[in-house]
């Protein structure tokens, strides 16, 4: 059987550790594409050199021109402009959205089989609106961010509790913006309940506050440390074990940015919620019951997700 093909939109910092990632886990031939010239097939050339020390056989190119991507089985995109220190990621719409309608005609014209994970912030409004312009069906266009919020969380309650990594599952719900909705009821620590880890004294509840605060504003402290530009290992590990969901149909349970037609009460927009992904995709989405708090939060978080899709068809109105 051939092996998949793997095209990834955008050769910067995430981009390239997709790559490295993908072929040291021989996930499938991997196209790097950028606009830039000479990235994408440098770290193409790279990483296919150092196969020959971590042994698996897989093909790397590096391409400028959207041809390469055809056929692709997968597609992951961070081409764009990541944040600087001070910035919100609102702040990216203008540029990564005219971004967004390069890559949605690219992927529509050569690769329009292919599954579809974006990364490129602000990312609720950037997936619902490379859907747009790609033209793919709902359910194989995603966005990453519940992956990766989910992951900052679970790591803080690990080393806040001394509890295994193995044996924490948190979820994240709503948009990847400052207001998403990390879910303590629904998150465990040996398998209790958050609230019940507190009373079994596994943390404060001020420490729990303090977790479920840093998990918000995760992507501004790696900014603010960085200086250069935004989180990249752990953003590509997130999106690597989505892309593996589908390319391996696990149907592994994620939290991701999907096309909502009528769950959680909403309609018409991306937002994360817990999605089912196998072989076609968006196979189910999974609705968390939710107390008036929570309804809250996430209504919160679904506001600001309106708000950017509302200034992405203000600035282009082919989407309106
Ligand atoms: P960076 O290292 O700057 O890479 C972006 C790449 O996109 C660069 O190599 C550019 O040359 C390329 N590019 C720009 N315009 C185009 C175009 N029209 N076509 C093809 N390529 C283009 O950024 P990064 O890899 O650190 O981040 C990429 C994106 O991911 C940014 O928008 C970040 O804000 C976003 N991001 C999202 C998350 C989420 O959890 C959603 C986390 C971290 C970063």
């Amino acid at each position: 059987m051939a092996r998949a093909k793997i095209a990834l939109i955008g050769a910067g910092m995430i981009g390239g550790t997709l790559a490295h990632v993908a072929a040291r886990e021989a996930l499938g031939d991997v196209i790097l594409f950028d606009i830039a010239e000479g990235t994408p097939q440098g770290k193409a050339l790279d990483i296919a050199e150092a196969s020959a020390v971590f042994g698996q056989d897989v093909a790397l190119k590096g391409a400028n021109d959207y041809a390469d991507i055809a056929g692709a089985d997968i597609c992951i995109v961070t081409a764009g402009v990541p944040r600087k220190p001070g910035m919100s990621r609102d702040d990216l719409i203008g540029i990564n959205l005219k971004v967004m309608k390069a890559v949605g005609e690219g992927i529509k014209a050569h690769a329009p089989n292919a599954f579809v994970i974006c990364i490129t912030n602000p990312l609720d409004a950037m997936v619902w609106a490379l859907q747009k312009f790609s033209g793919l069906p709902k359910e194989k266009v995603v966005g990453m961010a519940g992956v990766l919020d989910s992951a900052r969380f679970a790591y803080f309650l690990a080393e806040k509790t001394g509890v295994s990594i193995q044996d924490i599952h948190a979820w994240t719900l709503g948009g990847h913006g400052d207001d998403m909705v990390p879910m303590v009821r629904h998150s465990t620590v040996g398998g209790l309940p958050l609230p019940d880890a507190v009373a079994a004294g596994f943390l404060s509840q001020a420490d729990l506050d303090a977790i479920v605060e840093r998990t918000r504003k995760g992507g501004g402290e790696i900014v603010a440390l960085l200086k250069t530009g935004s989180a990249f290992y752990a953003p590509a590990e997130s999106a690597i074990a989505m892309a593996k969901s589908y390319l391996l149909d696990q149907k592994r349970v994620l939290p991701c940015a999907v096309w909502l037609s009528g769950e959680y009460g909403l309609s018409d927009l991306y937002v994360g919620v817990p999605a089912m992904i196998g072989a076609s995709g968006v196979e189910k989405i999974i609705e968390f019951t939710t107390n008036d708090d929570e309804k809250a939060m996430f209504a919160k978080s679904v506001e600001s997700v309106q708000g950017l899709i509302q200034a992405c068809k203000d600035i282009d109105g082919s989407l309106a």
